[in-house]
């Protein structure tokens, strides 16, 4: 396996950082899940647009632009002689000393690895999934805003950790006035009476790119409505259809959540056409890999 690291692909041994990385210390850096399909990359251009927002929002240059940075993402992807691949970039805050201050350290690391995942078994993506709503509550839009894809995930790990110790793979996460915003790495969708719904972004949901592309194809393709609303885990437990959406789980039909059959407990008729026509785009779009 070769990963980037600040301008070089190295073997997978080889891909250290130093322990003085603020990315280590802190958690101060960023990141992207990138998915490839195909030989292709799929929404690379809106990760990417995503990952400088996400810099910007903590005050981070990356220290090579997008173009540079698409070329190295293919060039990551094509040295692991994948046709699939799920890639992950970081940038983190670089070398300072034990201090807080990011201005102590020197220079952002950028750090690229394809790999594959598989997040869900094949029985679940056919029968659905079961969700439990956590304590744990998504951190608020005046501390950190949650779209910002930091490395600080610890908000939604310890939401993670309640879930699964509950025996749940994966948990809902409220924002603080008690509305439903999202999974700990998914977005959350309803449908009910024929129309699709899901939190804002202003809400606390993360802007998410498999999150787009269900909208785009419930609107253009499978013609029904789609509103951006606060949702509550009422409106979860009393939905026709449940599912779930993420660059990595891409969308996944739910079917129990906090012991309530959603639904008649089967993956729902529109979540089965979403899959279907989402697994359809990702095949055919995307940036090729060349
Ligand atoms: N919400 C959050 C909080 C996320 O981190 C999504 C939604 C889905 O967004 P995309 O753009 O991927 O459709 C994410 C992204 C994991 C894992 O192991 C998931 C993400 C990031 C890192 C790991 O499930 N999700």
């Amino acid at each position: 396996m070769k990963i980037y690291l600040d301008g070089n692909l190295v073997e997978k041994e080889d891909a250290k950082i130093s322990v003085f990385d603020h990315g280590l210390l802190y958690g101060d850096g960023i990141f992207e899940g990138i998915r490839a399909y195909n030989g292709r990359v799929f929404r690379l251009k809106e990760h990417l647009d995503r990952l400088w927002d996400s810099a910007k929002a903590i005050n981070l240059t990356i220290p090579i632009d997008k173009k540079e940075m698409e070329k190295a993402v293919i060039k990551t992807f094509l040295a692991n002689k994948f046709s699939e691949a799920y890639m992950r970039l970081v940038v983190t805050r670089g070398c300072g000393n034990l201090g807080l201050d990011p201005g102590n350290c020197v220079m952002p690391s950028v750090i690229i690895i394809a790999d594959s995942i598989s997040l869900y078994s094949e029985e679940l993506y056919n029968n659905g999934m079961e969700i439990v709503s956590v304590s744990i509550r998504r951190i608020r839009q005046d501390s950190l805003s949650p779209n910002t894809k930091s490395l600080n995930y610890l908000n939604n790990i310890l939401a993670k950790i309640q879930a699964t110790r509950s025996g749940v793979m994966e948990a809902i996460m409220l924002n603080s006035e008690g509305y439903v915003v999202e999974c700990t790495g998914d977005n959350i969708f309803l449908v009910k009476d024929d129309i699709l719904y899901t939190p804002s972004p202003s809400d606390g949901a993360l802007a998410g790119i498999t999150r787009g592309a269900a909208i785009e194809i419930a609107k253009n393709k499978l013609k029904i409505p789609v509103k951006e609303e606060r949702i509550s885990t009422y409106d979860v437990y009393t939905a026709d259809e449940c599912f779930l959406t993420g660059t990595a789980a891409e969308i996944i039909p739910v079917v129990i959540a906090d012991s309530r059959q959603i639904g008649d407990g089967k993956p729902g008729e529109t979540t089965l056409k979403l899959i279907k026509e989402f697994r359809s785009l990702v095949r055919l779009t995307g940036t090729p890999i060349r």
